[in-house]
Order: C-alpha cells, then sequence, then structure tokens
C-alpha cells in the first residue's frame, strides 16, 4: 500500500438527512410520515449524529483520515421561509471546530437532496424563485461559516434529476413488460442508479401517494430534488449553482468551489458505442459550460454500467452484486476520472465512492482497489485532490431505509453505539504524513 502526498485528502462523507435525526422541518421528512410513503421507513433519530458527531469525528480521526464530508440542512437553517435560526448555525459553527480540533478538514455540502418543506410548496426544484431563495440561504451560511471553510460544494449530484428521469421511463417500460409475462424486473433497475429507489413500491403506491402528497404540498408530484428533472429543471440547478458560487466568490474568496456530480462508468460492447455516448453527454457533458469556471467537480461513483446494440444493459451473469445490487466494479473510478479530466480542467476530488455490503473484506478489496485506480490518475498528471469515502457509517439509505451497510463503521440501531470496522483503519492508513 502506497500512501498519499502530505495534503491530499482522505476522509469519508456523510449527508445530513442520512445521519443527523429528526430533520422534521424537510420535504424528506414529511415524504416518510406518509402512510403511501415509498420509503421503507422513516428516517427518525437516523445516527443521531446531530448529538453524537464528536465522537464520530474523534473516530474519523483516530483511524488516519484527514477529511469529513457533511452537509448543511437547509431546514435547520431556514425552517420557515426568510426564518433563519441561529442555533442550527451555532450548531454547524461546534461541528467544523470539532473537525478543527482533530485536524480533519470540513468539506460542507450546501444541498445535499433534502429541501426545506415550505421550498417544495412553492414549487420546488421546477420553480424559478428557488434560485434567489437558494442564493439567500448561501449567503447567510456563508456570512456565518464561511470564514472556517476551505471546500464548499454547492449541490450534491446536481445530475440526479435527469438520472431518474431517465431511468423512471425505462423501468416503466419494464414493468409493464413484467406484469405481461409475470417476470419481476425490479430489482436491476434499482441497481443502476446511485441511490436508494423502491421503484415497485413506487408505482405500486403512486395512485394513493399522489392524493397524499397534494395534501402536504399542494402538488401530487411535488419537485424535490430527487424528482424526475424536465430539462428546464436542469438548467434551473445550473442556475443555483451559480448564484452560489458567485456568493462564495464575493464573500468567501478564499473557499474552493464546485459541484458533484453522480458518475458512472460508462462501457459500451460492440453495437453499443451510441447509447454510451448519449448517456455520457447527459450525465456530465452537457454540463461543462456550467462548472467550467468551478474550481472542482466532486466526482461520485460506485460502479459502471454495460450498453449493448440495444441500449443499457444488465450486470453480467454471475459477477458479484453489492447490496444496492450494483456490480462490484472498483475500477470504474480510475476509468471516470480519467474520462471527466478529459474536459473538465479544474482540480478533482473524489467527493463519494463506496459498496453496499455487510462484508467488510470487501470493502476493504473495493478501497484497495479504488485508491490504487486515483493512485494511477495522480502519477499520470491528473489534479486530484482527495478521495471521500462514502459513507462514514452504516445510516439512512433514503427509500431503502436502514438495509445498506455503506459505513466505515457500524451502528448499532438499538443503541446507537459505533463500531469502527476494519475498513476505516485501512482507509486511514492512506493519508500522507
Ligand atoms: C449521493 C447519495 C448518497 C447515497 C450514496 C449511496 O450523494 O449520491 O445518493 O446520499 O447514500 O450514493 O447510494
Amino acid at each position: 500500500m502506497q500512501q498519499f502526498e502530505k495534503g491530499f485528502l482522505v476522509g469519508a462523507a456523510t449527508a445530513a438527512h442520512q445521519v443527523e435525526g429528526n430533520n422534521i422541518h424537510s420535504d424528506y421528512w414529511a415524504q416518510e410520515q406518509l402512510p403511501h410513503s415509498s420509503f421503507t421507513e422513516p428516517s427518525g433519530i437516523t445516527c443521531d449524529h446531530y448529538n453524537r458527531y464528536e465522537e464520530d469525528i474523534r473516530l474519523l480521526a483516530e483511524a488516519g483520515l484527514n477529511a469529513y464530508r457533511f452537509s448543511i440542512e437547509w431546514a435547520r437553517i431556514e425552517p420557515e421561509e426568510g426564518q433563519f435560526d441561529t442555533t442550527e448555525i451555532e450548531h454547524y459553527h461546534k461541528v467544523i471546530a470539532c473537525c478543527k480540533a482533530h485536524r480533519v478538514e470540513p468539506v460542507v455540502t450546501l444541498l445535499h437532496f433534502t429541501s426545506p418543506k415550505w421550498l417544495i410548496v412553492k414549487g420546488g426544484w421546477e420553480a424559478e424563485s428557488t434560485v434567489e431563495d437558494f442564493r439567500r440561504y448561501v449567503t447567510y451560511v456563508m456570512e456565518q461559516l464561511g470564514s472556517q471553510l476551505h471546500y464548499v460544494c454547492t449541490i450534491n449530484e446536481a445530475n440526479m434529476g435527469l438520472q431518474l428521469a431517465a431511468i423512471s421511463k425505462r423501468f416503466r417500460l419494464m414493468a409493464e413488460q413484467a406484469a405481461k409475462s409475470a417476470a419481476a424486473t425490479g430489482k436491476s433497475a434499482e441497481g443502476t442508479v446511485q441511490v436508494g429507489m423502491n421503484f415497485q413500491k413506487m408505482m405500486e403506491n403512486m395512485r394513493f401517494a399522489a392524493e397524499e402528497n397534494a395534501g402536504v404540498f399542494g402538488d401530487p408530484q411535488p419537485k424535490i430534488f430527487v424528482s424526475e428533472r424536465t430539462p428546464q429543471g436542469d438548467l434551473l440547478i445550473m442556475r443555483a449553482h451559480a448564484a452560489a458560487r458567485e456568493v462564495i466568490r464575493t464573500l468567501c474568496p478564499h473557499v474552493k468551489v464546485g459541484l458533484t456530480l453522480s458518475l458512472h462508468d460508462l462501457q459500451a460492447q460492440p453495437g453499443g458505442e451510441s447509447f454510451a455516448e448519449a448517456a455520457w453527454a447527459e450525465e456530465f457533458t452537457h454540463y461543462l459550460p456550467y462548472i467550467a469556471e468551478d474550481d472542482f467537480l466532486g466526482v461520485q461513483n460506485y460502479t459502471r454500467t454495460l450498453y449493448g446494440p440495444t441500449g443499457q444493459l444488465p450486470a453480467p451473469e454471475g459477477v458479484e452484486l453489492t447490496q444496492m445490487d450494483y456490480e462490484f466494479y472498483p475500477q470504474a473510478l480510475e476509468n471516470v476520472l480519467r474520462r471527466v479530466a478529459e474536459d473538465f480542467h479544474g482540480d478533482l476530488i473524489v467527493t463519494e465512492n463506496g459498496i453496499a455490503t455487510a462484508d467488510d473484506t470487501r470493502r476493504v478489496a473495493f478501497i484497495q482497489q479504488a485508491l490504487s485506480g486515483v493512485q494511477r490518475c495522480i502519477t499520470d498528471g491528473l489534479p486530484i485532490k482527495g478521495y471521500l469515502h462514502w459513507s462514514l457509517m452504516d445510516n439512512f439509505e433514503w427509500q431503502k431505509g436502514y438495509s445498506m451497510n455503506f459505513g466505515l463503521i457500524a451502528v448499532n440501531r438499538a443503541t446507537m453505539a459505533r463500531t469502527p470496522k476494519p475498513s476505516l483503519k485501512v482507509l486511514g492508513g492512506y493519508t500522507g504524513v
């Protein structure tokens, strides 16, 4: 094993809603409570990280990691439109101070999927007004916290909505076919999107859920961040990103700013080239004009996707699948980094990469193979500045609830006791000194 150079960020990532607990003013919280929710269970207190962040950051630091990526929860900071909660800002002040006390670099994400419920009632991520609402929130956060930060991700997986639109379309077709042939094909569709989704459950509940959503949000299909995105909504997100970047550059010129993208290693088999090209254009290339001025791009990769003459293919027969039904394929990260660097010329930070498995020895193998790839890229001159593993701890995997084990630390759901897994120490061993 070869260590990274001193200064390279070796860390782990979380997102507020997945670990903090009791995110009661958020859109997700509201959706989790609906009688016909697509969530297998509500988030509840999740990992109680809101109260236990000191222990979690200490465990991260003790294992040798030097960076922690976490998100600020907009719904906590601005629970009602225009009303900022100073006690919540104070909370994040303390989290950042705790990182610094442990010589851990905080990498902050301003929006990681969840939004305040009021924003969605106003039309959410398809409404014009969201750009200015986001600007106001970002201004407040940067005024309060910006002086203590060096790295800020504006929006997590800005491309997720388009990916969902594509997969939902495919899933609907598959579900129709499956209904005809009575074959259950839902599982493999979920395995092709890098976020916990229950498409089968969503389809079954659709009609009831629409009524319930209309009751809560005034819209049978509320436009949350992780909704099927229209092309206009996609542009709106780019404008929200640009607004945030402008605020950050003005208030905190010392901060490096970027967004993150969910990127698959798209591989074409003979005849699948045009499908793979089109998918890459949608997933990555068409964002280039909007991110060209960013300081860095956050690369988030978990697996590869194969294309054949008829389009996307399932994982090959007999390969190892993770709990998420992704193919175990840690080489994907290197391929994605090399491909991205052809067109994006700022720094690269791996802001997520990981594996859902109950067998930590597979996580160790995944990390070792993924990091060998990162190191080969660095040797070839790619400007990669950090690797932040998903995730610091087992947590709330969105609609899939607590069934996925992405963590470097296990969390006992009854007692909330933390147990570092061997993989935590293995990752910490890569930190340069
Ligand atoms: C993201 C995420 C994370 C997920 C992770 C595993 O940033 O994409 O969806 O929040 O938990 O990708 O699916």
